[in-house]
């Protein structure tokens, strides 16, 4: 027996409305036990009195669904309450006394909503990410994705894939005439057109994936060189100490935001001093810290090299960072001399600034706002992958074709096309998903 689960499904606390869900076989009983018999018709606003015997519970707009044209494809019922902490404790503890009704857990409802045929796992997994969406191109990517775009995309692939296979499996089924190696050859364009494909969509730079996660820049230079300033400047808050000591900064700090619509990580680092990698005291931590400054500048997707315009030599552990991915910001022109300025005059594209005055930052920022368009634009239309999960599953499929390619018998052929087109169903939740569930909809609110 399904139990009916209920959850606050709008923002916790004080508000104008709350917006409570109940979900299952016995939501209508329990509207019923609330409204004292009250007749509610599907799909219609009604105004009604909540009661908790014989006391008022609050008067109330009250929505029912009847399954399965839902949200979940079960008796839903919404209730529409004023948005107070004591209404919403004396509905549920009304709620709670009902037979066969729970608080729900997170992503419960997504998640019967998919197991009841509403929604494969992509539009699930769209539905979280546009809640959590806070960027505009965060939100057209989700919508894209709940609209459907992805699953047609790994559907047709996978549609593909059953003709390839039910066209391999056609010539084994003749095991007493001798098969010519031509027919199953005959399968093969279609498979690696379908691995062409696969391959494109994986090798889009990430994309998808970045503008759910948020792009990674690192802030990369000298102590000193004026890195915690330049953070602070863009953050537009102090999130990391200034001093002109040097060493001060030792762990990676990390400031999400936003910049030109796009979901950045700004990273502030350790200063890169190759002397000061020792193992004792002071500068066991502080190489501790250098050590993670390089990490973070390999993973990252966007390096901002900063040096010290008054320094004597320009910092050679830093420029060596230097690539197609990497910005290169001159610091502290305010007390720049033209000598120093000469010793930078061989890198085309670098930007001087100073983080005191904020001299140069508009123009740094119109170089890393192009940067950032270079590296996240996607055409209209275009389909990005964007999850870790979904790129495990195709990575695997792909693999599986390319074997399927070479395999030495149309059975061994069959089943890697098998396994391929498993993998992909497994994107949708079209096959055996059961074990990733519960690792997908965890990352839900209660209440969705
Ligand atoms: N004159 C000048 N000093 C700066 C500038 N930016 C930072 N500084 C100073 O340089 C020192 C080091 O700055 P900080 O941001 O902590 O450098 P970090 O070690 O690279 O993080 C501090 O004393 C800052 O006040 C600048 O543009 N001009
Ligand atoms: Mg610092």
């Amino acid at each position: 027996m399904t139990e009916t689960i209920y959850a606050l499904s709008s923002a916790p606390g004080k508000a104008g409305v709350s917006v409570v869900r109940v979900s299952g076989p016995a939501a209508g009983q329990s509207l019923s036990i609330l409204t004292r018999g009250k007749t509610h018709s599907p799909r219609k606003a009604h105004l009604s009195y909540l009661y908790d015997g014989e006391q008022v519970i609050d008067h109330a707009m009250v929505v029912l669904f009847a399954p399965p044209a839902s949200f979940t494809g079960e008796t839903v019922v919404e209730y529409h309450l004023h948005g107070s902490r004591a209404v919403i404790d004396s509905l549920f503890t009304v709620l709670a006394s009902q037979p066969g009704h729970r608080l729900a857990e997170p992503g419960e409802f997504t998640r019967r909503a998919f197991e009841n045929g509403k929604m494969d796992l992509t539009k699930a997994e769209a539905i979280a990410d546009l809640i959590d969406a806070e960027t505009q191109s965060q939100k057209d990517q989700a919508l894209q994705q709940m609209s459907g775009a992805l699953s047609a995309l790994y559907e047709g692939w996978r549609e593909r894939l059953i003709k390839s296979l039910a066209y391999v499996e056609a010539i084994i089924d003749f095991p007493d005439e001798e098969i010519p190696d031509s027919e199953t050859a005959k399968a093969k364009p279609g498979i690696e057109l379908l691995c062409a494909d696969i391959s494109a969509h994986l090798n889009d730079n990430r994309r998808g994936e970045r503008l759910r996660d948020g792009l990674k820049l690192v802030v990369i230079g000298a102590p000193n060189a004026g890195k915690s300033s330049l953070v602070n400047l863009l953050a537009g808050r102090d999130v990391a100490i200034v001093s002109d000591i040097s060493g001060t900064t030792r762990d990676v700090i990390d400031v999400p935001m936003t910049i030109t619509g796009y979901p950045v990580i700004l990273s502030d680092t350790a200063g890169l001093r190759p002397e000061a990698v020792g193992e004792t005291g002071h500068d066991k931590l502080e190489s501790e810290g250098i050590k993670r400054a390089r990490a973070r500048a390999q993973t990252a997707d966007i390096k901002i090299l900063v040096f010290d315009g008054t320094a004597p030599q320009r910092c050679s552990a830093t420029f060596d960072l230097h690539d197609e991915n990497a910005l290169i910001v001159i610091n502290k022109n305010d007390q720049i001399t033209p000598a120093q300025k000469q010793i930078y005059a061989d890198i085309p594209n670098a930007v001087f600034v100073s983080a005191q005055t904020q001299e140069g930052i508009s123009e740094f920022l119109d170089v890393l706002s192009a940067k950032i368009k270079q590296v996240m634009d996607v055409p209209r239309g275009h389909v990005s992958l964007t999850r870790a999960r979904h790129r495990e599953a195709l990575t695997h499929a792909l693999g599986r074709l390319s074997h399927a390619l070479n395999a030495p018998s149309p059975e061994l052929m069959a089943e890697d096309l098998r396994l391929s087109a498993r993998a992909l169903g497994r994107i949708t939740g079209r096959v055996d998903v059961e074990d990733l569930l519960d690792v997908i909809f965890r990352d839900f609110c209660i209440g969705k």
